[in-house]
């Protein structure tokens, strides 16, 4: 079998690589550290496997960070330790002068490639025999042992440029005997959580690793640079998709012809349900496109899915939105101020799927507000083979907060985590979590909100002007 690791040539001395290439990390430790979980927050990519399963990593595997097609640096996630003090006696087997030694690891995976036995520490030898550097990742709240020295030695043996990363998985704090530890192999040693760490700590990290071989440095801080701009980028392209969505939503129309025996209570209700539906649909569809602005695979459902076939008003979609008569009742007296907590209470808060939540909620708001006030119906055209029911624009002007608070939300939530935090996103959480839009702010938004609505083309300028307002609000809550 032809394997990815032929084209690997293994260099004899330190110095990583040439400088035209891009810096390269392996991240490396015992089984289970978090180690998949940091490749996945540094390298910002979503698809890399984490599980509490020890040896869920198998195979070196290399997930390089792109800014404009270009790499600018890349991790390498590697199996953990399996035998380390069985390769370290094979390494010791000889006794070497320090400048062979490195040669004697090379040694080592060339001879025993074979053999199953080492086939995880063969692995995760690999990259940092090819010219990667070394992240080596332990977790600081279980106790040290010295059991660990074992892998240090090894990885000192590799001669590459390397630093220990203290990740605190559990709420016990070991870290200043692992400090003490770990100060006698690595010169740079820092802690770093990849399931909490914001922005401008990946940066500081990233700052941290630009340090450990010169040719990389400058490499590295232009890697910053460039992550930098992209972010501020990212941040205003999902303003200006925030916009286009809440115009997109207050200036919906749904046409219906109407024939000459006219049209029955049942088909309206149907209707309403698809101008529903599409609203849902939009938001939907802009969320993703944010998702996928932030690199993150998120699966959303079709808000079809969820009201489809489902008759307005009826008993049915009453229980679908988990809503009896009381509560009906309850939430349509109680006004807006409960709207938030209210939807989490009836849709069960964070246990259920986004999508369902998207769903859910223009649903529980139509029921809450009234469907008819949700959007204008009117009948148009004088001959009857011209009528047309025409439903929209969005008539209730609380709705695009609505909208607006969700998409905001839902972009500071993605944008400020890292990519090892898979959790789902409770968008329910929106509504009541949020500083809410202050009232003058509101005011100016609300202008807007009624352009939009309005039948006729929106200028260039307005959609501008909005998405400023929009970016400067993203800008304050999401870490830079
Ligand atoms: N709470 C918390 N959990 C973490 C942290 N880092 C990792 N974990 C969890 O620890 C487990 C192992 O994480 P991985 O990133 O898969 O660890 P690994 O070192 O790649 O594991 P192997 O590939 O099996 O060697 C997962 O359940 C993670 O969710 C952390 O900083 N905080
Ligand atoms: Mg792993």
């Amino acid at each position: 079998m032809e394997r990815q690791d032929r084209l690997f040539e293994y260099r004899a001395c330190k110095g990583g690589q040439d400088m035209s290439m891009y810096p390269k990390f392996a991240v490396v430790g015992h089984p289970n550290k978090g180690k998949s979980s940091i490749v996945s927050t540094l390298s910002m990519d979503s698809s890399v496997a984490i599980s509490d399963i020890p040896g869920t990593t198998t195979k070196y595997r290399a997930y390089p960070l792109k800014v404009d097609g270009e790499i600018i640096y890349e991790l390498y996630d590697t199996p953990g330790f399996q035998r380390p003090r069985a390769v370290l006696d094979w390494l010791r087997q000889k006794e070497l002068p320090a400048n062979l030694r490195r040669e004697r690891v090379i040694e080592f995976v060339n001879e025993n490639e074979n053999n199953p036995k080492f086939a995880d520490d063969i692995e995760l030898l690999k990259p940092i025999l090819a010219g990667a550097g070394i992240i080596y990742v332990v977790d600081g709240s279980k106790p040290y042992g010295k059991e660990f020295e074992a892998e240090m030695e090894i990885l000192r043996e590799c001669a590459a440029p390397s630093m220990a990363v203290i990740n605190m998985i559990g709420d016990r704090d070991f870290s200043n005997d692992w400090k003490n530890a770990l100060s006698h192999y690595f010169r740079s040693i820092r802690r770093f959580n990849p399931m909490k760490a914001n922005f401008s700590q990946i940066i500081s990290m990233l700052e941290s690793m630009a340090q450990l071989e010169e040719d990389w440095t400058e490499a590295l801080k232009r890697a910053i640079e460039a992550l930098k701009d992209r972010r501020k980028n990212d941040i205003s392209k999902s303003a200006r998709i925030i916009t286009d969505m809440i115009k997109d939503i207050m200036s919906h129309r749904v046409y219906i012809p109407v024939r000459e025996q006219g049209i029955t209570p049942e088909e309206i209700d149907k209707s309403k349900i698809k101008y529903l539906n599409d609203l849902a649909e939009i938001e939907n569809r802009a969320l993703r496109k944010i998702a996928n602005i932030f690199n993150r695979g998120i699966e959303i459902d079709t808000p079809s899915d969820i009201f489809s076939g489902i008759e307005l008003f009826s008993k049915e979609s009453i229980s679908l939105f988990g809503l009896d008569k009381k509560t009906v009742l309850l939430l349509s007296a109680s006004g807006g101020a409960m709207v938030g907590s209210s939807i989490d209470a009836v849709v069960g808060g964070s246990s259920m799927l986004m999508g369902t939540l998207i769903g859910a909620t223009t649903g529980l708001y139509g029921a809450w507000r009234g469907f008819d006030k949700l959007m204008a119906d009117k009948i148009i055209g004088k001959i009857s083979a011209d009528k047309k029911l025409v439903l929209g624009p969005v008539k209730d002007m609380e709705l695009p907060f609505v909208f607006l608070k969700r998409g905001l939300y839902f972009t500071v939530e993605i944008a400020n985590r890292p990519h090892a935090n898979r959790e789902d996103i409770d968008i329910a959480q929106a509504l009541k979590s949020m500083v809410d839009i202050d009232f003058a702010q509101k005011r100016k938004l609300q202008k807007f909100h009624h352009k939009f609505a309005k039948d006729e083309k929106i200028s260039y300028s307005l959609i501008n002007d909005y998405s400023n307002i929009i970016e400067s609000y993203l800008t304050n809550q999401i870490d830079r």
